[in-house]
């Protein structure tokens, strides 16, 4: 895969770097994506469903439950090239923020350093009430395990459909977005707000926007680069671009 020379140009003479990731870039090491139909028992639940505060008051087991199975799921997964390739980019640029939806902890996993987790980390649990985290709990019990200090009932620390995200970690991606040079999308559908308007936060500070998805996304038409396909191929093959860079005359 060849990367067009403007794009390499642009990238040699930047030191401030932002991307946004989705579920896409987790893809390739297995795990589903946020929209990809649910397996088996969680076939007939839509994520949206259950990702809600509304869900988890209405029957707050399923809601734990379909934590506890996709926590389980995410075990044996591993990071892929594509992560990779972004430890690889954070190593490369001045300035470098990883901004990602993804609440599978992969990029953390795979050495990335400067991470904004705007949906939070599935892999962590916390009180619905008094918010204290904690690293066990009843896995057997037949009730939602409750917190050992108010006996709140306890839950994944992400990001719910109708929750605010968390404050520093938007503001800084806005930020971020806003002062880069090079915006990179990578992975996601672009729907889900507000992660969806740091793209066009860069794009009007006047930043170049590249996407890389395996499909074409409303933010398509917007931006000055689209390469589709998979993130764990296309990553590793620009960075590959963007390593011999250094030495190559322009
Ligand atoms: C909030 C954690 C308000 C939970 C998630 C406007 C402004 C503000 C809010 C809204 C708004 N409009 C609507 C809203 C409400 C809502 C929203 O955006 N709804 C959507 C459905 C329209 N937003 C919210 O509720 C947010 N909260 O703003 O609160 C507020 C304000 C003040 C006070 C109180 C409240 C909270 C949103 C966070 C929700 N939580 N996750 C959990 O995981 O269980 S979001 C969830 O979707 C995941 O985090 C996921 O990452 C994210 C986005 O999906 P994607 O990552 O894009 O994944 P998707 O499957 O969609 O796409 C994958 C893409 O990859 C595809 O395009 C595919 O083609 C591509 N792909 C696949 N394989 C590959 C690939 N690409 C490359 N390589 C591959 N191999
Ligand atoms: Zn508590």
């Amino acid at each position: 895969m060849t990367f067009p020379s403007e794009l390499i140009k642009i990238l040699k003479s930047s030191t401030r770097i932002a991307v946004l990731t989705g579920a896409g870039v987790s893809q390739e090491s297995g795990l589903k994506t946020f929209r990809d139909s649910q397996d088996g028992l969680w076939a007939k639940y839509k994520p949206t469903d259950l990702a809600s505060p509304e869900a988890f008051a209405r029957d707050p087991k399923l809601v734990w439950d379909w934590y506890a199975w996709r926590r389980e799921a995410i075990k044996g997964v591993r990071p892929n090239q594509g992560h990779y390739a972004l430890v690889e980019m954070e190593n490369k640029f001045l300035e470098f923020t990883l901004i990602t939806q993804n609440v599978d902890g992969l990029h953390r996993f795979a050495g990335s350093k400067n991470v904004l987790e705007l949906h939070g980390n599935i892999n962590l649990v916390r009180c619905s009430e008094c918010r204290t985290f904690t690293e066990e709990w009843d896995e057997e019990s037949e009730l939602v395990p409750q917190c050992k200090k108010c006996n709140g009932l306890l839950r994944p620390d992400v990001v719910w459909f109708g929750e605010s995200l968390p404050r520093a970690e938007l503001e800084s991606a806005v930020t971020a977005s806003r002062a880069c040079q090079v915006f990179f999308s990578i992975g996601t559908s672009g729907v889900v707000q507000p992660a969806a308007s740091l793209a066009h936060a860069a794009r009007n500070n006047g930043s170049i926007v590249v996407e890389i998805n395996a499909e074409p996304t409303p933010l398509t038409p917007k931006v000055d680069y689209f390469f589709q396909g998979k993130s764990g191929e296309i990553l590793p093959a620009l960075m590959k671009e963007i390593k011999t860079m250094d030495d190559r005359p322009f």
